[in-house]
């Protein structure tokens, strides 16, 4: 891996930890200060020029990624794609975007005027994929776009960063199934994503996946400050679709409920 490459991971995961204590933290319970492999990362966008899925992925293809699998969320109202890359260290990549033109005209509104605020050139160099806001939001406007789309609500408060890192756990020296490394986790006192069950995704599927419930972080809007649910940690274990080959796809049923880590309101319902 190039040190250009090696650097631009490092930076992302400096930035994560910032808004994610958690996760530092996990990785001393799960690795005990051995080196952790993650299976992907995730981003969040908006499909709006000039930050579309397509563009931002385009700095992932520079370094060598392809595109390998679509993903579509009616219910969200958001589309996916995931990127894999030949150097097997290297995590695949998740990148998902809101479909802005299916919300109300209001929601389109706010998020129309936080994306015009971006400088496009910015977009351009990589470092944009952990850049945070471009713009100042009230939490009267966080609160509005809250009620029709947790993850408008979410990218307005926390912008171009990883939204989550995902510790691979086929790699994971100490565990078998992801059974026991949830199990380490809650004893350690984390709290889990319990939306679709605390494991979601099976061996039939090839991929089970958990993950915590999102740490909160105080976010400075234009005229408060708020505590809300920031970034997540999540947990996979792939299965063979063929003698020694681990799936490497994702499975939207399994994704859909992801998302939710980010919801304060998951935190209180068990369904
Ligand atoms: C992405 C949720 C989906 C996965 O691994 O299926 C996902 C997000 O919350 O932005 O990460
Ligand atoms: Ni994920």
């Amino acid at each position: 891996m190039s040190q250009q490459v090696e650097q631009f991971f490092e930076n992302l995961w400096n930035d994560y930890i910032k808004l994610t204590p958690s996760a530092a933290k996990v990785h001393q319970v799960l690795g005990q200060g051995r080196d952790i492999i993650n299976d992907h990362v995730a981003f969040r966008t908006f499909n709006l020029a000039p930050v579309r899925l397509e563009t931002l992925a385009a700095h992932f293809e520079a370094m060598g990624y392809k595109a390998c699998g679509d993903y579509k969320f009616e219910a969200k109202r958001l589309v996916a794609k995931h990127y894999e890359h030949a150097d097997p260290t290297l995590p695949k990549i998740f990148i998902s975007e809101l479909l802005v033109e299916e919300f109300s005209p209001e929601l389109q509104d706010i998020v129309k005027q936080l994306v015009a605020q971006i400088d496009p050139a910015s977009v351009t160099t990589p470092e944009f994929m952990y850049s945070g806001t471009h713009w100042q939001i009230s939490s009267n406007d966080y609160e509005r776009l809250l009620e029709e789309s947790e993850y408008a609500a979410w990218m307005a408060a926390f912008g171009f960063r990883a939204n989550h890192f995902t510790v691979n756990v086929n790699h994971l020296p100490d565990y078998e199934s992801l059974e026991q490394v949830n199990q380490t986790l809650k004893n350690a006192g984390f709290r889990l994503n319990t939306s679709g069950g605390e494991i979601k995704g099976s061996p039939e599927v090839y991929l089970e996946q958990s993950s915590t419930l999102a740490d909160h972080t105080a976010v400075r809007f234009s005229d408060m400050e708020k505590v809300i649910p920031s970034c997540f940690y999540e947990f996979a274990k792939r299965y063979e679709i063929a003698p020694d080959k681990l799936y490497t796809g994702f499975v939207a049923a399994s994704a859909d409920k992801i998302f939710e880590s980010t919801d304060a309101r998951s935190a209180s319902t068990a369904d």
